[in-house]
């Protein structure tokens, strides 16, 4: 059968998904809004292939074994039941997402995955469909098929839960500057996490209330352009989301002094007079949601207070593209 190569973007949140109402479907407790960055890619290539006997999945030059290989086989298991088709794939991928960013990229790599895998399946999908199907692979996927501002409503279940774009093309000046904190705490991945969180937090579905109170609100200042509206939502959701962590039991952090500090520089430039807000996801790195032409005093100030610490810009990104063949 013919190979098919998908690249999509990862993408973060501004207001976050954090819990499963349904684990087994991936349907969210929250609607979740983001923003597709440009910088950050997974590149994916699958072909069925009738003479091989397993899924073959090279990531980044490196044959996969164990759990991340059947996380990627059962995600192919589903395609295969929607195109009524058994035959095993050779999956190959490349992470365009510097490690050490610590940027999400189960979400651009599943959104690839569902691109690529569909077609090579002989599947016509539409936006909504591999929106769908993405999710199942992971939550944060099934943003990362569309460009720039995207939602991803909640929905009750499979057919209802999945993203829409909220504005592909973003024509006004915000970016992420991603500052990467070296103090990496212990590993908690977001799946465990989140599930630990909304079981034993006495506080979780507070948060989900409020989260899903600003779904109006920040369609609103995204339709604005309003800057200031849009950071001010997006940081108090983001802690909110880390307090129900803290407040779990037992709790937990993926915050460390060094991305406080980060996020107290930002309140402290505020006061100056630079818009600029934090956001944080399940690691201890803080993405500065802020505008191309503070770049330089941002970085100047983060020198000052944390010499060593490194930076990634990110802007607004475009959609999932699929092409024939095994080269983008
Ligand atoms: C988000 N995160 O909205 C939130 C904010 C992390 C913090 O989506 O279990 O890898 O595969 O659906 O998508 C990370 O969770 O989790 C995530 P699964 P996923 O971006």
């Amino acid at each position: 059968m013919q190979a098919y190569t998908a690249r999509a973007h990862t993408n973060i949140a501004l207001l976050k998904y954090w819990g499963k109402a349904n684990p087994q479907e991936i349907i969210p407790t929250t609607t979740s809004i983001s923003l597709t960055l440009d910088e950050f890619y997974t590149d994916t290539t699958v072909q069925f292939d009738t003479a091989l006997t397993e899924d073959q999945v090279i990531l980044n030059g490196e044959t996969l074994t164990g759990k991340s290989s059947e996380k990627v086989s059962k995600f192919l298991d589903i395609v295969r039941s929607m195109a009524n088709i058994s035959t095993r794939a050779y999956v190959k991928s490349t992470n365009h997402v510097p490690t050490a960013a610590g940027l999400a990229s189960s979400a651009s790599a599943f959104a690839a995955l569902a691109g690529a895998a569909s077609r090579a399946a002989g599947l016509e999908l539409s936006l909504e469909e591999l929106s769908r199907l993405a999710r199942r692979g992971s939550g944060s996927a099934s943003r990362s098929i569309y460009g720039g501002f995207v939602e991803w409503v909640r929905g009750v279940d499979d057919q209802t839960s999945f993203a829409t774009p909220l504005v592909e093309d973003v024509d006004w000046d915000i970016q992420l500057l991603t500052v990467v904190v070296n103090d990496q705490p212990k590993k908690i991945d977001s799946r465990g996490g989140m599930q630990h969180t909304m079981a034993t937090s006495p506080f979780y579905q507070a948060w989900v209330d409020n989260t899903n109170a600003l779904t109006v609100p920040m369609e609103n200042a995204i339709a604005n352009h309003d800057f200031t509206q849009l950071g001010q939502m997006a940081e108090a959701n983001a802690l909110q989301m880390h307090a129900t962590n803290t407040t779990a039991c037992p709790p937990f952090n993926y915050l460390t002094d060094a991305s406080w500090t980060v996020i107290q520089m930002a309140a402290q430039l505020r006061q100056e007079g630079i818009d600029v807000y934090a956001t944080m996801d399940a690691g201890p790195n803080v993405k500065l949601i802020s505008k191309a032409a503070d770049t330089d005093q941002i970085q100047a100030r983060l020198r000052q207070l944390m010499p060593d610490v490194t930076t990634v810009v990110a802007t607004p990104g475009p959609g999932l593209q699929i092409v024939e063949g095994e080269q983008i």
